[in-house]
């Protein structure tokens, strides 16, 4: 990949230009060797967005849903970042074009910022891209970042670790429940919504998510209550709740000290993430897998022990120039 002057673009970015932020994306999709400088670059102007995880089942109306979340957000004045992330496929694009499609009705507004992404092949996949690109938007002025999750199981888990607040959305007659049990996505929920409310059923998964969730019982005070909100997405009903639903779970973080915990450990595992995956890059470079077959020698011939023979690596990998 070509050189980018990467003060200048994260300049353009930070004035909200599009094509600089889709530049800076592409640098996380590509994992850029450019990246260490946009980061850095990047740093200072982060910290201002609130990041909203939708995840669940195929076809459950996540992007309608962060469609109409989009309009709702923009109608109160918000610059908005939408991110679709793939973590099955290795190509943007692909599943996520029918999600272009029902983003359009926002393509022409400025105060919007589209964008998907693919992560698989990547080295520490979801977790080492997904944050970046967070934190491009973040710095390009999105008062608000969306990040919707295409598949699911473990991803989904991992993406809610990305985010502040984990939106959780089912829809009736799917066999959410227990497919949803099954995903461990009931302990990721911060809110949950029932799409689809204008279908039958959605009063009964309510009610059987009440009860999955144990929102009847009684909590520790102070303790969140994740709500169940319903929504009709494609008629952007229910979205002012929902929305509402949002923004006291951010109201109850600030008040907690949570939102700061959450960005702690986000970053806690953000950094754990590219110190491994550096380690793993050095591994294998040419010079340390020498060392690890004379060591591996050592091991098999019983001269050393493969504790020792660790120590050794990690000692000269961290120690080499
Ligand atoms: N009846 C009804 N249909 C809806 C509602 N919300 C969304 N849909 C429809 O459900 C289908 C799937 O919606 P999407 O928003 O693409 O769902 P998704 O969860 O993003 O799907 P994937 O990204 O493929 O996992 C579309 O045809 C929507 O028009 C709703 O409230 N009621
Ligand atoms: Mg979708």
């Amino acid at each position: 990949m070509r050189q980018v002057d990467v003060a200048a673009l994260v300049e353009q970015a930070r004035e909200g230009r599009p094509r600089a932020v889709a530049r800076l994306i592409s640098l996380v999709e590509g994992a850029s060797p450019q990246l260490r400088e946009v980061m850095a670059a990047l740093a200072p102007l982060t910290g201002g967005a609130y990041v909203v995880g939708l995840t669940g089942s195929p076809g459950v109306g996540k992007s309608t849903s962060t469609s109409a979340l989009v309009t709702a957000y923009r109608r109160a004045g918000r610059r908005v970042g939408v991110l679709a992330v793939d973590p099955s496929s290795p190509f943007s694009g692909g599943a996520l074009l029918g999600d272009r499609v029902r983003m359009s009705e926002h393509a022409s507004d400025p105060g919007v910022y589209i964008r998907s992404m693919a992560t698989r092949g990547h080295l520490g996949g979801l977790a080492w891209a997904a944050p970046q690109a967070i934190r491009v938007l973040d710095a390009a002025g999105c008062d608000v970042v969306l990040v919707e999750t295409v598949g699911v199981g473990q991803s989904e888990v991992e993406i809610a670790a990305q985010a502040d607040t984990s939106v959780v959305l089912l829809a009736p007659g799917m066999g959410d429940g227990i497919q949803a049990a099954k995903a461990g996505i009931l302990e990721i929920g911060d809110v949950y919504v029932v799409n689809k409310a204008d279908r039958d059923g959605a009063d009964a998964t309510a009610r059987e998510l009440n009860h999955m969730l144990g929102l009847g019982e009684s909590r520790a005070p102070g303790a969140w209550r994740p709500p169940i909100v319903k929504t009709v997405a494609a008629r952007s009903e229910g979205t002012d709740e929902l929305l509402a639903a949002l923004d006291k779970h951010r109201a109850w973080m600030d008040e907690h000290g949570v939102l700061a915990e959450r960005r702690r450990a986000r970053a806690a595992k953000e950094i754990e993430t590219i110190a491994l995956t550096d380690l793993r890059a050095r591994i294998a470079a040419p010079a340390s897998a020498t060392s690890l077959t004379a060591l591996a020698d050592q091991v098999t011939q019983g001269t050393l022990d493969p504790y020792t023979a660790a120590d050794t690596l990690l000692t000269d990998l961290t120690t080499a120039p």
